[in-house]
């Protein structure tokens, strides 16, 4: 099988591609031009790359045609939630301009190649906020334009495998956490910090946003599992959380990380870490990824904190 990842310069990517080389997929990686694909796996990988903006249609549309893959995972995003309450425009253009040009490409192939959207907890929004875990049947609520941008994805996927047939599923992932993510997201944040304090290249303070939020985070490895899995086992035109179905606070993941660092740290609130406006709750039913693939989580939190403190250690040389 051939597998197209989009976007594969970012966090996510690496881990994908040493995902599917492992199940034997051929795969073709495409990034920016200014990027570089990092694999965190111990495994041998060998896949093929390809610079691609995924604002240029035609450019999709030649490489959809030179490689003829049979699944495409599309990552290419802005990602960033507080980015996007800086930059919409940009957020909208990317996320959602991204995904018809690429729905638009593969409308006019010959073959029929299985898409997976990449979408977000997020797209709930305040619909999750509620003492049950949150499950596909739930109506999205977003609370924000990254949100807003990826249900927009969702419900053009949806369009798309309506009106014309095309095999698509789209995926609801929830937090996710690694080695390589970039310090603009908590855990990563909060690790580095922790990481440069230990090593005497900061006063012993972690500056924090809104401690109080809760969200459902899981290792980026048994994230990209459940995309592998979704590839080759899930239903077409549906939709998949994925997540852990634990809802933590920012505050336990701080006192963890901080008692695993074995560090004095103060912990000091930085109101400039807060967004205009952060859902309390957010927590995943993943019955439907269970059920339909078999998928279960396999790392704790506790096994990811150690492994991204140790990355950051690792950088302070
Ligand atoms: O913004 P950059 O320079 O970091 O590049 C990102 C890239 N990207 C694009 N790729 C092609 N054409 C574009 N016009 C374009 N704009 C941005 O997509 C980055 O290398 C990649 C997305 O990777 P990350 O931002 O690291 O996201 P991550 O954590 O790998 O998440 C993968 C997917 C995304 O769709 C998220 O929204 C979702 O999972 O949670
Ligand atoms: N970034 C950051 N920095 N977040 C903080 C901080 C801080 O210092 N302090 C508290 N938080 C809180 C945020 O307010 C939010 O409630 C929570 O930590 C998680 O924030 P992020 O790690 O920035 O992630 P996110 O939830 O906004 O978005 C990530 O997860 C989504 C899936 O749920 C991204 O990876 C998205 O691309 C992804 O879709």
């Amino acid at each position: 099988m051939k597998a197209l990842v989009i976007g594969a310069g970012g966090f996510v990517g690496g881990y994908l591609i040493s995902e599917l080389c492992s199940r034997n997929w051929e795969v073709c990686a495409t990034k920016l031009p200014h990027e570089k694909i990092n694999i965190y796996g111990k495994n041998a990988v060998s896949y093929s790359t390809a610079d691609l903006d995924i604002l240029d249609e035609a450019a999709i549309a030649r490489l959809l045609g030179e490689f003829q893959p049979d699944c495409i995972f599309h990552l290419a995003a802005q990602s960033s939630v507080a980015l996007s309450w800086k930059k919409p425009a940009l957020t909208a253009d990317i996320n959602i301009k991204g995904c018809i040009n690429l729905l638009e490409a593969v409308r006019n192939m010959a073959s029929s190649p299985r898409i997976l959207f990449i979408g977000s907890s997020e797209e709930y929004g305040y619909a999750a906020n509620r003492p049950e875990p949150v499950d596909e049947t739930v109506r999205p609520d977003p609370a924000n334009i990254y949100a807003i941008t990826k249900l927009a994805q969702n419900m053009i996927g949806e369009l798309y495998c309506k009106a014309y047939g095309m095999d698509i599923i789209s995926v609801r992932a929830f937090n996710h956490i690694g080695a390589g993510q970039l310090p603009q997201f908590v855990v990563a944040d909060f690790c580095k910090q922790a990481a440069e304090i230990k090593a005497g290249k900061r006063e012993p303070v972690i500056h924090v946003g809104n401690l109080s939020a809760k969200r459902d985070f899981t290792d980026v490895r048994d994230i990209v599992r459940a995309y592998a899995e979704l590839a080759e086992k899930g239903r077409s035109g549906e939709t998949y959380n994925v997540g852990s179905g634990h809802a933590v606070s920012i505050q336990s993941i701080l006192d963890k990380i901080i008692e695993l660092s074995g560090t004095e740290i103060k912990v000091e609130v930085d109101k400039e870490r807060f967004r205009p406006v952060d859902v309390p709750f957010v927590e995943a039913d993943v019955s439907k990824l269970k059920n339909d693939t078999g998928w279960e989580r396999k790392l704790t939190l506790e096994e990811s904190l150690e492994d991204i403190l140790q990355f950051f250690a690792g950088q302070q040389g």
